[in-house]
């Protein structure tokens, strides 16, 4: 029981812990899916983004793209893009 408490605060503390790092870590990410790093996210950055997501390009074609540094891009982070280009960084 009391094991059982602990391994439950534990998670909550580990789940505050990862939300607080990405929070944190957001701006320095920069602007998703901004590949020449002028603050938008033009259509043809979109295109490049796509065409790295189902690896007819190489990442380092922008590198932007992995938010999460994973070395690939997910349909996460192409609406994540998507969402910048409609918006603003
Ligand atoms: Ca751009
Ligand atoms: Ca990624």
């Amino acid at each position: 029981m009391l094991c059982g408490t602990f391994i439950t605060m534990r998670s909550l503390v580990l789940a505050c812990s990862v939300l607080a790092l990405s929070a944190m870590a957001r701006p320095a990410l920069g602007c998703v899916g901004d590949c020449n790093g002028d603050g938008a996210v033009a259509i043809n950055e979109l295109i490049a983004g796509v065409g790295i997501a189902l690896g007819n390009q190489a990442l380092s074609a922008c590198p932007p793209f992995d938010a999460d540094g994973n070395g690939s891009i997910a349909i996460n982070e192409l609406i994540a893009a998507v969402n910048n280009a409609l918006g603003a960084c």
